[in-house]
């Protein structure tokens, strides 16, 4: 059998510093361009000859084609082995277990995440390492470099394999083991938490309801929550995933889960809802008539992890990213354990939890995770509240304002601007870096700034320094506004606007963030030029 060598042009694609490709579909159906990204990491990687490859991705529109493409390269490029969910499915966090479980020297993971999929939608791939996370910088450096110099691509010339049965067979002296995408993420969730307790909460009368939003985690939700479970049929809805996700846009909030919110503020709503994103490391959750966001979960879940039996001898810390509230660093600070604030994006996350310093982490971007696996894992944190849920036999409601009265409420809201103009947003953020010194020690729309930066993170474990990671703006009394651009959008620039207040008294912790945050708000417009800048009346999309 023959390997083609076929040459390609060095390419722009990826952009120094980010984790993976993402781009639009007509992007990826350019001729070789999917397999030049590929390509350049394989040549970033060394010693991978006769070694374990996992891939999968969420099952939009080109994830089939993607996956026999990558197989005939893995085979042309040596490796011994591609471990594939069948029907080239995998979850991100399921992906970074089936690394981790088989030891594999690493894995692709096809998925725009929460963006948008079909042919007019985005594709996505990304590199995660033996431990089973993102690529950290050093190694996505390292591809961007290839990518610049890349002369060939390296493909086995054979027949599509069959990738909808499960087995094994052999492909250019490879092998390809076709895996049910759902079974070693499903045994990784029994050891850590009370199956037979929450079995009992829904033998109990107990409802909920899961959106997989026609993405990924369908399946996971259908086998574990439906089947192993024993939720009524009906629990999960758009639990079939669909190449265009249906036509939606599978990012778990308010916006984009309505379907959810609606059922979860009905008259005889369901007790739990939750949600996920495309590719399933995202999660929301609500309780009947309520709402709770990303920041509260994590803080509630690590308040109460040592009832669950994967959690029961406590946490050896807590990580957060830095735009992500304070309210986790309350729980820390009362258990006495440390909290690490870090960059937006998981992979700093990576070495914290390598080097058991830390086992909850958590994004205000939906994202929260342990160190059972090295992604953020959506269905992991809908099992967590709901083992919490059925340890304390308390609603949704009760627990996060329990929460609230025993650490105060960090009031808390994001604001997107999304596809505003690149230049203007760049010049924006840039614009604020030159006026720090203006801020601190000064009183803005009456109140006092403390402190004025962006954010630097050097890394605890290897010493590596991250800088230019967010305007923030912390105010005496403890709130804050964070200006940060997203590092994850296709179309122009996304400016996130991120505001949080401190409330201590449990008689006004009840309030709307609207209107807790208004003011706040308004600040952070008035100190950036935001609507006067981008021409725009209201942000696109707040949660
Ligand atoms: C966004 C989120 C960030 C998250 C990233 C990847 O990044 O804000 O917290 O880690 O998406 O999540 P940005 O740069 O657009 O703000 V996922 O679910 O897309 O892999
Ligand atoms: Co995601």
């Amino acid at each position: 059998m023959a390997t083609l060598t076929i040459p390609v042009t060095p390419f722009p694609g990826q952009k120094p510093g980010t984790s993976g490709l993402r781009k639009q579909v007509p992007v990826f159906q350019q001729p070789h361009y999917l397999e030049a990204f590929v390509q350049s990491v394989f040549d970033s990687l060394a010693d991978f000859q006769g070694q374990t490859l996992v891939l999968g991705g969420d099952g939009r529109f080109l994830n089939l084609q993607a996956c026999q493409t990558i197989v005939k390269m893995a085979a042309a490029n040596g490796f011994g082995r591609v471990v594939v969910g069948r029907g080239g499915l995998l979850s991100t966090p399921a992906a970074s277990c089936v690394i981790r479980k088989r030891k594999a020297f690493g894995g692709l993971i096809l998925s725009a995440s929460h963006n948008p999929g079909g042919p007019d939608g985005d594709f996505g791939i990304k590199y995660n390492i033996g431990a089973g996370g993102p690529a950290p910088e050093k190694v996505t450096e390292a591809i961007y470099a290839h990518t610049q110099q890349i002369r060939q691509y390296r493909i086995s010339d054979v027949a599509d394999v069959r990738l909808d049965v499960l087995g094994e067979a052999t492909l250019d002296g490879m092998a390809v083991e076709v895996i049910d995408p759902v079974a070693d993420y499903a045994l990784l969730m029994q050891t850590l938490f009370d199956f037979d307790r929450i079995r009992a909460l829904f033998r109990s009368g107990f409802r909920m309801q899961f959106d997989a939003m026609h993405a990924i985690t369908g399946p996971y939700a259908h086998a574990i929550l439906e089947g192993i479970l024993g939720a009524p049929a009906g629990t999960v809805r758009n639990g079939t995933p669909l190449p265009d996700f249906g036509g939606g846009h599978p990012d778990p909030n308010m916006v984009h889960a309505h379907e959810l919110v609606e059922a979860l503020y009905a008259a005889d709503g369901p007790d739990f809802g939750a949600a996920s994103d495309g590719d399933g490391d995202r999660n929301m959750v609500m309780g009947k008539g309520f709402y709770v966001t990303p920041s509260d979960s994590l803080a509630v879940l690590a308040a109460n992890a040592t009832l669950v039996p994967g959690y029961r001898k406590g946490l050896a810390g807590v990580a957060r990213s830095m735009p992500t509230s304070q309210a986790v660093d309350r729980v820390a600070e009362q258990l006495g354990i440390a909290c690490y604030e870090t960059p937006t994006g998981w992979k700093f996350f990576g070495n914290l939890l390598d080097a058991g310093m830390a086992t909850l982490c958590g994004e205000e971007s939906f994202g929260t995770g342990s160190d059972h696996v090295r992604e953020k894992d959506g269905l992991w944190a809908v099992l967590f509240w709901l083992d919490v849920l059925a340890a304390r036999n308390e609603s949704v409601r009760t627990v996060v304002e329990q929460h609230w009265r025993q650490y105060g409420r960090n009031v808390y809201a994001r604001h997107d601007w999304e596809a505003i103009d690149s230049a203007v947003a760049e010049r924006l953020v840039a614009d604020l870096r030159t006026r720090l010194h203006e801020f601190a020690g000064h009183r803005i729309g009456g109140h006092e700034v403390a402190h004025a930066d962006d954010f630097a993170y050097t890394d605890p474990v290897d010493g590596s320094v991250s800088t230019q990671q967010g305007i923030r703006i912390l105010f005496a009394d403890g709130s804050r506004i964070v200006y940060r651009l997203s590092g994850t959008g296709t179309a122009g620039a996304t400016l996130r606007v991120y505001l949080e207040r401190f409330e201590p008294n449990p008689a006004r912790q009840a309030v709307s963030a609207d209107d807790a945050l208004r003011d706040l708000a308004a600040i952070a417009d008035e100190l950036a030029g935001i609507r006067a800048r981008t021409g725009r009346t209201a942000p696109d999309v707040v949660t």
